[in-house]
Formats: C-alpha cells, structure tokens, sequence
C-alpha cells in the first residue's frame, strides 16, 4: 500500500481489531484496491466515508442458553454485526460452527456491504452467527439453540431492519426455527429471514441459488476470456448447499466435476460426481461426503481436505470456507494448468495465494462478485415477500442469471476504468464501494 492516508487508517483498523485477522485480512484487500479511487476522489476522505465503512455500524454479542437432549445445559455465544445501511437494510447471513467468532462474523460482515452493493438490490451488509457446533445434534437440540439464539436476536432484526439468512451449519431447518420463534415473538408474520421453506414465504431457487449464480459468474468471466465450462475439469471444495448446487450447474454447463469434500478429506470420481447421490447424503441425510464410495465404489476417498487442490483441474470452485487455497495450493493449481479459480465459500483464498494467481494469468473470480447470487436470490425473496406474492422457479433463476451478467459487467468496467483490465477483485471492490460510498457521503455525517 503507498496512499498514506490508507496506511494509517490500515493501522487505526489493526490497533481496534487486535487478534481478528480475518478482518484485517478483508480491509487490507479491499484498502489496497481502492487506491486508486482514493487519489482520484478526496471527497470520500474530507467526508470520513472510509473511516465509517470500515467501523460496523453496530455489534451485538450475546448468551445463547440451551438445553441438550439429556437436560443438561450448554452456553454458546452469539453475534450480529450489522456493518452498514447506507443503500438499504442490514442483510446477511447466520453462520454457525464451533470457528466463529468476532473477527469471522465482521469479516464476513465488511464483505457483505461490498457484495450486496454489486446485486444491484437495495440491501445493506451485515452477518450473524454462534460458536454453536451443529454437527452430532439432534434435530430437537437444533430447535432449542435456534430458538433461544433467536430470543435475543429478534430485538435486533425486522423486514426493514436487519434481514438473516443462510450460511454454514445454518441451512432450511434452521431458518424454519428461528422463523417460527421471531413469528411468536414479535407476533407477527413478515419476511424478516430469507431463505424460508416454500411454504411460509422462501423463495423458489434460493437453495441453488449461491451454486448457480457462482457458474454464471464465471461462465460470463470465461467466456470474456474467449472460454468456458464444456468439456473443462472442474475441481470442487466444500460439499454444502453452495458446492452441491455449483456441482449441478457446472454438470449442466458440459463441465466434469470430478471432487467434492468436507472439512475430512475429499472424494474424486474420474466420472463426474453423482449429483443426485451426493445431495442425497449430504443435504438430506447429513452424512459424511466419504459415504459416496458406498454407492460409487469406483470413486476414491482421501483423508484431508486441503489435499483436494492437488487434483488437476482447468478450473477450480473452492467452496467451503475462508483461506482454504494458501499459497502453496495455489502453486500447485498453477502447477497442474488450472485457469480460473472462482470463489463460492468467502474469502477462500489467502492474499498470497491470490498473488500466485496473478503472477500465473490465472482468471479471478472474487468472492464477493462470484458467490452474491445467493444473498441477490435473498433479495428476490425479500421483493415477493413485499409484494405478497411468487414468482416461478424460472423466473427467479432468470433474474439471477441477469444479476451475475451485470455484477459481471461491473467488475469489469471498473478494472477497466481505473486502468486494472483483467483485475476483477480490484473491480468489485471499486464498483461495491462506489455504491456505498456515494450513499454514504449524500446522507451526511450518520
Ligand atoms: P454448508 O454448511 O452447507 O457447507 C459447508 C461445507 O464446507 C461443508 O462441506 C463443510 O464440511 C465445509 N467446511 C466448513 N468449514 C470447513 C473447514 N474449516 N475446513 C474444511 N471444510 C469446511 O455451508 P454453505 O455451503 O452454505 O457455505 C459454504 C461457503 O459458502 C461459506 O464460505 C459461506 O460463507 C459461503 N457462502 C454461502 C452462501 C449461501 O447462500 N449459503 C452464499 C454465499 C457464500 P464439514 O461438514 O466437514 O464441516
Ligand atoms: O455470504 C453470503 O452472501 C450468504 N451467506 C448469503 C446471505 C443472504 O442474506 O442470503
């Protein structure tokens, strides 16, 4: 970084957010890539917006009591941070998983804001979530977690407020939980979460949403670049709902998807995963992604997950969760003639990895560009709750597929702009941030 002003501020951001270095990792990215927006707009810098933009606007950290199934008591704690609403409510989603805590929840936060901005949709950024370990419980624990941590959070959120939604270990059951409590709560019924079952206000296409647009995404990067998905080997991380569902569009796109894992280690199927099957055992009956061999015993199966970037592949989706492609991955991807990296999970990638990418040609697809079809579909979900009504399943897949076409465009144009043509990180970060920030210098000192 050379901007002086973003130096300091850099340092102001670690003095106040000791021990989170996620988040610091997050503002580094983004600090570094507006560089150039810095120098060619002091307005933002007389008017303190990036000194704003990278301070939550609110955090809230709370006890979640909750009784297991044998009557004994267990204590997580929770969080909301809502960063910023300067284009609309707060929105994000509700990770739970024995990681989190503060500096996961404002990382995720921070890129949230920059995110929501590219949908194109009027949402502000925030993220939610527990130290909470779903994994092992029963469906009755679930409920009771659910519904104290909700106890507390339904202060906090409303319909033109603070919108939650999905993320890891927090899936349609537990958005059917916490719904059902809010309803009791506040006494009334209104689209104050996304990613609802169908029956009570979700929105057809949310679940593939994340996985789907992610191929759009990238398929728009690809084909700027003069290729695409038919006949490509594309490698797989993560074997949740984004994996599962970018698993099925690659598939359908004339990919061959030959990986998938968990945080275990990674199966690899010469012929292609088995959708079907694996969305069977994953998202149906929670089993292990090991489990595939039974049905497909001509796949194979391998302890440790970081070891699925050693596959070949001409492209990769990592799709579980942040920094799991290090440099040393990244190398190897590069090593083995992979092309594109784009990301499904947040920030899956080191910033030294990203460099390899760069040094290699390899085409980038962000984070907060290639996976903003899941919270964009939320946003679509949130527009027929206001309207009381649904649209079709082709309808709202139509609207995304729009959506990633344009936050494409945008990423872009605004490399393009700032003389960083090919630079689709600098271009979401600088076309995320211009949204906000002119928001934000328009309403004043708030
Ligand atoms: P799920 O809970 O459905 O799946 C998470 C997957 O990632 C599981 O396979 C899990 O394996 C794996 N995983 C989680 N933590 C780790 C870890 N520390 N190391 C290795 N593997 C791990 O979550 P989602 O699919 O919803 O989310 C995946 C990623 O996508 C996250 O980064 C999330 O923030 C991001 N995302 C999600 C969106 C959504 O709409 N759901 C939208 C945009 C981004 P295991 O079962 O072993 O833990
Ligand atoms: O990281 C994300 O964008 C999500 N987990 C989805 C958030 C949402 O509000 O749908």
């Amino acid at each position: 970084m050379k901007n002086q002003y973003f130096i300091d501020l850099l340092e102001r951001v670690k003095k106040r957010n000791q021990g989170e270095p996620e988040f610091i990792q997050a503002v580094t990215e983004v600090l570094e890539t507006l560089e150039p927006v810095v120098e060619r707009r002091p307005e933002f810098v007389e008017a303190g917006v990036f000194e704003r933009f990278v301070e939550p606007e609110r955090q809230v950290i709370f006890r979640v009591p909750w009784l297991d199934d044998n009557g004994k008591l267990h204590v997580n704690r929770g969080f909301r941070v809502q960063f910023n609403n300067a284009i609309g409510p707060y929105k994000g989603g509700i990770r739970l998983h024995p990681s989190v805590y503060s500096g996961i929840i404002k990382f995720l936060g921070f890129e949230q804001v920059l995110k929501n901005s590219l949908t194109t949709l009027p949402m502000g950024g925030a993220k939610g979530g527990s130290d909470f370990d779903p994994k092992g419980k029963s469906d009755t624990e679930i409920m009771r977690f659910c519904q104290s941590f909700m106890t507390e959070l339904y202060r906090h959120i409303g319909s033109d407020c603070d919108v939650p939604a999905g993320d890891i270990g927090t899936g349609a059951r537990e958005i059917g939980y916490m719904f059902g409590q809010y309803k009791r709560l506040a006494n009334e019924f209104t689209g104050m979460l996304t990613g609802k079952g169908i029956t009570y206000g979700g929105s057809l296409a949310r679940t593939e949403a994340t996985g789907y647009g992610l191929c759009y995404f990238t398929e728009e990067m690809l084909n700027a670049n003069g290729k695409d998905f038919a006949g490509k080997t594309v490698v797989i991380s993560g074997s949740g709902n984004v994996a599962l569902y970018a698993l099925k569009k690659a598939t359908e796109l004339g990919a061959k998807v030959v990986t998938l894992s968990d945080s275990n280690g990674y199966i690899y199927d010469k012929n292609g995963i088995d959708f079907d099957c694996a969305r069977k055992l994953k998202e149906v009956e929670r089993r292990r992604i090991k489990d595939y061999l039974e049905f497909h015993p001509e796949a194979e199966y391998h302890e440790g997950s970081r070891n699925v970037w050693t596959v070949a592949c001409d492209i990769a989706l990592p799709c579980a969760t942040q920094n799991e492609i290090d440099e040393e991955s990244a190398k190897i991807l590069a090593k083995n003639g992979c092309f594109a990296v784009s990301e499904g999970a947040n920030m899956p990638s080191t910033p030294e990895a990203i460099n390899v990418y760069f040094e290699n040609g390899i085409l980038y697809g962000p984070a907060k560009a290639a996976n903003a079809g899941g919270v964009a579909t939320s946003g679509l979900e949130m527009s027929q709750n206001s309207l009381r009504l649904s649209w079709t399943f082709e309808e709202v897949d139509a609207r995304l597929r729009d959506i990633m076409k344009s936050i494409f465009a945008s990423c872009d144009e605004a490399a393009k702009e700032y003389g960083l043509d090919g630079n689709y990180m600098a271009g979401a970060n600088i076309a995320g941030f211009l949204k906000v920030g002119e928001a934000m210098l328009e309403q004043g000192c708030v």
